[in-house]
């Protein structure tokens, strides 16, 4: 049994005593991160649990819906999520999270201010920004041939069954309705209804919806066009270089996530400690070269290596940019896109 499969049968909090691998010297303290998979470098690890002398235990999540619906399920022994900031906003009308204390977070000076200022939590009251990207189209060279930068090659059907789309209903949604000029955030029934219908037609090509395997799926061969998360492609990039990433040029999802501490954290100070060590700047730059996002952090972009900080993906045009939205709490307005969803499921 994996350490995942471990801590998910298994509450969290009492798993830490039964680690494996404690030998004599091995940390006695630490903290639970509940979070995206491959969403930390190794190296960030190491470091923290060197300088603090305390293990970070990691548990995953493969989408805000998911992380929302185990902590409202009760779970706890979780000291730092990792939601985004839709999903930090609805955890907060359930006072899930603790305000925080800005004394115990003195790197929060390096945050960029730009993100800042488009943050629906300016003031990082309730969560501190840490990794930021677009969801993007990625592709085989060698198999897509004139691709269009657009949404509209998940319609293309000489790619059928070769094929993914995110289990992720805002995302897959939201890209539907750039495809038709329409805001991710819409309220419109109407527009969502036209989003429904796109969708389902590119469900008809796909092989399936996924948020994991697509990057493993891509680099292999099996898959030929996925929707993705960017830092996850543009680490198997590194592996297969026939993959082309693409932000679409009607506009997409331009995600941020953030380190949150929930109200039932056992070990809050840990978790004040690791968030100010991911915003050092050494540690920001090299976790994000490492794991292929982009933290908004002003003082590690200048450690960034030239072809990093030149991405047209992490560090998009600003006309680009613009077209690109973040996902918006909708509150009692949710079912509007849970019922669109389950319509698409079931189609
Ligand atoms: C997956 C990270 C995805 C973050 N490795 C999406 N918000």
């Amino acid at each position: 049994m994996n350490r995942r499969q471990f801590l998910q049968t298994t509450s969290a909090a009492t798993t830490a005593t039964f680690l494996p691998s404690c030998g004599k010297n091995a940390p006695q303290k630490s903290l639970t991160m509940f979070t995206w998979v491959d969403y930390i470098s190794d190296a960030a690890v190491a470091s923290f649990q060197e300088k603090y002398g305390a293990k970070i235990i990691i548990d995953t999540f493969d989408s805000n819906e998911a992380m929302i619906s185990k902590l409202e399920s009760g779970a706890t022994g979780y000291d730092l999520l990792v939601p985004s900031p839709y999903a930090v906003e609805h955890l907060a009308t359930k006072n899930l999270l603790t305000k925080l204390d800005h004394s115990k977070i003195p790197n929060l000076v390096n945050l960029d201010p730009a993100h800042l200022t488009r943050s629906s939590d300016p003031k990082v009251e309730l969560s501190v920004p840490y990794l930021t990207a677009p969801t993007v189209i990625a592709y085989l060279k060698s198999h897509v041939k004139n691709p269009q930068p657009s949404w509209a090659l998940f319609a293309r059907t000489d790619l059928k069954g070769r094929t993914t789309l995110l289990d992720d209903m805002r995302a897959v949604i939201g890209a539907a309705l750039k495809s038709l000029g329409h805001s991710l955030n819409t309220l419109d029934p109407a527009q969502i209804a036209a989003a429904v219908d796109v969708v389902i037609g590119w469900k008809s090509n796909i092989a399936k919806f996924e948020n994991e395997q697509y990057k493993t799926g891509l680099a292999s061969g099996e898959f030929h066009l996925v929707q993705g998360y960017a830092g996850d492609l543009i680490t198997v990039q590194q592996e297969n270089p026939d993959i082309e990433i693409i932000i679409p040029e009607e506009g997409t999802e331009f995600f941020s996530d953030d380190l949150c501490i929930p109200i039932s954290a056992k070990n809050p100070d840990l978790a004040y400690q690791l968030i100010n060590h991911l915003l050092d700047p050494e540690v920001s730059a090299e976790n994000m070269q490492a794991i292929g996002y982009r933290a908004p952090n002003t003082a590690a972009y200048r450690l960034l290596s030239e072809d990093f900080r030149g991405s047209r993906i992490l560090f998009p045009p600003a006309e680009l940019f613009a077209k690109c939205e973040t996902i918006a709490y909708l509150g009692d307005k949710l079912p509007l896109y849970t019922a669109a969803w389950e319509k698409i499921k079931n189609a």
